[in-house]
C-alpha cells in the first residue's frame, strides 16, 4: 500500500486531500497543529489509514519528533506540500512586517526544508511531490504582494526539484488554483466571517475536494507521465485589465 505525508491536513485542501487518498487505496499521514482535528479523522479512517503527526510545520525538531514517532513501515511514496496561509490585503506599503514573515516561514521555508528531508527517502522509492502553489505566483494583484512571491516561488522551486532530479523518476508538480472556498480567507483576515462571504458569495467557487481530487489523479498517473503545473479556477474567476494610475 502507498504512503502519502499532506501537510495541513486539518482543513480545507489538505483534509479533502486525506479523505481523497484514502477512498483510492492509499495510507495517509495527515499533518496541522490542530490535534483534536487530526485525531478526529484518525478516529473516522482508522489508524491503519491514517496517522496523524502533529507539528507547526516551521518547528523543525518538532517536525522531525512527530516523524519518528510513527509506526514502522509508514515510507513515504507521496509528499503533497499543502500546508500554508495568506495573511493580510494590505498594500505592500501599509502591510504588517510579521505577517510578511509568518507567510515567507510557513509558505516556503518550511516547505523546502521538509521536502529536502523526504528527498532522499521519495528518490529510493521513485516517489511523487506535488506542491500548492497559486494563481497568485503568476497573476498580481493589489495586496497579494508577499503571498503572490511566496507562491512563485513554490512554483519555480517546482519545476526547479524536477532539473535535479531528472534520471531519479520522481515525479513533481506544482498545482495553482484560483479561488478556493475553505478557511483561508477567514485565516488571511484574522476571522472576518463577513470578508469570507463577500469573497466566495454567488461565485460558486472551487471546493477543497475539487483540489483534493486533481491532486489524488495527479499522483495516480503512470509513472512515466509528469504534469509539471496545473492551473485551475472556477469558471466565474477570470482575469481583469491593468490599472493606470493618472496624474490630476
Ligand atoms: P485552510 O486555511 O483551509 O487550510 C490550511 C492548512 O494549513 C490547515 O490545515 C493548517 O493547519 C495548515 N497550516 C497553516 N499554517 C501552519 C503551520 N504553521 N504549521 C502547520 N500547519 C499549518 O487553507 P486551504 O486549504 O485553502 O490552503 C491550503 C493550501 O492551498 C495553502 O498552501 C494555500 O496557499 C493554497 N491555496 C489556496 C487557495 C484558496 O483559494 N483557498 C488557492 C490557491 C492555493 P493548522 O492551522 O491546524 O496548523
Ligand atoms: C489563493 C488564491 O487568488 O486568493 O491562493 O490569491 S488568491
Amino acid at each position: 500500500m502507498k504512503t502519502a505525508l499532506v501537510t495541513g491536513a486539518t482543513a480545507g485542501i489538505g483534509e479533502a486531500c486525506v479523505r481523497s487518498l484514502v477512498g483510492s487505496g492509499w495510507r495517509v499521514i495527515g499533518t496541522g497543529r490542530r490535534a483534536e482535528r487530526l485525531d478526529a479523522l484518525a478516529a473516522e479512517l482508522g489508524a491503519d489509514k491514517f496517522q496523524p503527526a502533529v507539528f507547526d510545520v516551521r518547528d523543525e525538531a518538532a517536525r522531525d519528533a512527530a516523524l519518528a514517532a510513527l509506526p514502522q513501515g509508514w515510507e513515504i511514496d507521496l509528499l503533497v506540500n499543502n500546508a500554508g496561509l495568506a495573511l493580510g490585503t494590505s498594500p505592500a506599503q501599509n502591510a504588517d512586517l510579521d505577517q510578511w514573515k509568518t507567510m515567507i516561514e510557513t509558505n516556503v521555508t518550511a516547505l523546502v526544508s521538509l521536502t529536502r528531508k523526504l528527498l532522499p527517502g521519495l528518490i529510493a522509492r521513485k516517489g511523487a511531490i506535488v506542491n500548492l502553489s497559486s494563481v497568485a505566483a503568476t497573476y498580481p494583484y493589489t495586496g497579494g504582494n508577499v503571498y503572490g512571491g511566496t507562491k512563485a516561488f513554490v512554483r519555480q522551486f517546482s519545476l526547479g526539484l524536477r532539473s535535479d532530479l531528472a534520471g531519479t523518476g520522481v515525479r513533481v508538480t506544482s498545482i495553482e488554483p484560483g479561488m478556493v472556498e475553505t478557511e483561508f480567507t477567514l485565516v488571511r483576515t484574522g476571522g472576518n466571517a463577513e470578508a469570507h462571504d463577500r469573497l466566495y458569495g454567488g461565485a460558486n467557487p472551487m471546493t477543497a475536494e475539487d483540489i483534493a481530487e486533481t491532486i489524488r489523479w495527479v499522483a495516480e498517473l503512470p509513472p512515466h507521465l509528469n504534469i509539471n503545473t496545473l492551473e485551475l479556477m472556477p469558471v466565474s474567476q477570470s482575469f481583469a485589465g491593468f490599472q493606470v494610475a493618472r496624474e490630476g
